[in-house]
């Protein structure tokens, strides 16, 4: 991917993150998506691409901006995009760390139309590659991580989105001997974080977001982590409705997955020229939040390229 295009598609998710933040801690927070959204459309639109929006604000008839199917930008090279404009509305109602602008971009054809359901989710750092899989128990993991990480069970951090539905895997992990972190929203980031040594977490299990599930794939695959899935229709009356719209997407777009099986990076992104970037709308351990000065903002920003195998920090200070 072309850097000229990748600096554009950060300043996307920069205006994102200085439009949603103005509502850090008002406590509304359809607002603050509404504004990451806004900005976010207006930035796109700037860019001269074919952009096609693949994950983003919902189906056409369910969302007024970045919808599924969405074109943006003044035409030019065809490019994928998912967005999640704000990844834990909540916490940027709320002021609580490690809300989120997030987009990925990769060429044309390579991002899974996720359908808006729970995926099953694991995900790793680069060095437990092959060695971590979903269909292990979280003991049979952890051991691994463990392994991998060349420490103690006991110091293996794994990430769960707080839930009534994890109480047995919560409860398993700390049978296994390792420690767990929760958070009450924003899988994005924990799965992502698990890449990133500082943030002190090493795995991350348990259900999310399927779209999520594709934008933190993109990171991982980027810098050679580990993602791996499985969509979650869940066992109520709304199951077999859940299941017939995936597989309406999946035949809409002709995209060859099996529902029911793994999905692997390779399926949630196939290509190797993608890329991740989030913006900091609060802070937390990924990057910083939002912060003004006199005449100046500062946004931070976390980029996963694929081409360089790399991450980087990005902190923009823009005069007023
Ligand atoms: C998930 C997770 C997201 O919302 O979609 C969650 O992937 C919603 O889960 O990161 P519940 O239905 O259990 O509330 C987030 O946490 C934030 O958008």
């Amino acid at each position: 991917m072309d850097i000229t295009r990748i600096m554009q598609v950060l300043g996307v998710a920069e205006s994102a993150a200085i439009a949603s933040a103005e509502w850090n801690g008002l406590g509304d927070k359809n607002a603050a998506d509404q504004a990451a959204t806004t900005a976010m459309r207006e930035a796109f639109n700037q860019i001269d691409f074919d952009g096609q929006i693949v994950i983003g604000e919902g189906e056409r008839d369910e969302a007024p901006m970045l919808y599924i199917g969405e074109k943006l930008g003044r035409g030019g090279e065809a490019i994928d995009i998912a967005v999640d404009p704000l990844e834990g509305t909540n916490l940027c109602a709320a002021n609580r760390p490690n809300a989120l602008t997030t987009i990925a971009i990769a060429p044309r054809g390579a991002l899974l139309f996720a359908p808006d359901t729970y995926m099953n989710k694991l995900a790793a750092g680069p060095a437990c590659r092959g060695k971590v899989h979903i269909d292990q128990s979280p003991a049979e993991n952890i051991q691994a991580v463990a392994t991998c990480l060349d420490k103690p069970v006991s110091e293996v951090n794994v990430c769960v989105l707080e839930r009534e539905r994890h109480q047995q895997l919560i409860a398993d992990i700390r049978a296994a001997g390792a420690r767990v972190r929760t958070i009450d929203d924003g899988d994005v980031f924990g799965a992502i974080a698990t890449a990133l040594p500082h943030t002190g977490i090493d795995l991350y299990l348990g259900s999310g977001g399927s779209p999520e599930g594709v934008l933190a794939c993109t990171g991982l695959k980027a810098i050679g982590g580990v993602f791996m899935g499985r969509f979650d229709f869940g066992e109520d009356v709304k199951a077999a409705e859940k299941r017939e719209r995936a597989e309406q997407m999946v035949a809409e777009h002709q995209q060859e997955i099996d529902l029911d099986g793994v999905l692997t990076m390779d399926d949630l992104v196939r290509s190797d020229q993608a890329c991740f970037i989030a913006s900091g709308v609060t802070a937390g351990e990924l990057v910083d939040g939002v912060r003004y000065y006199d005449d100046k903002i500062e946004v931070s920003s976390v980029l996963f390229s694929s081409a360089e195998r790399s991450v980087k920090y990005i902190r923009n200070v823009k005069t007023l």
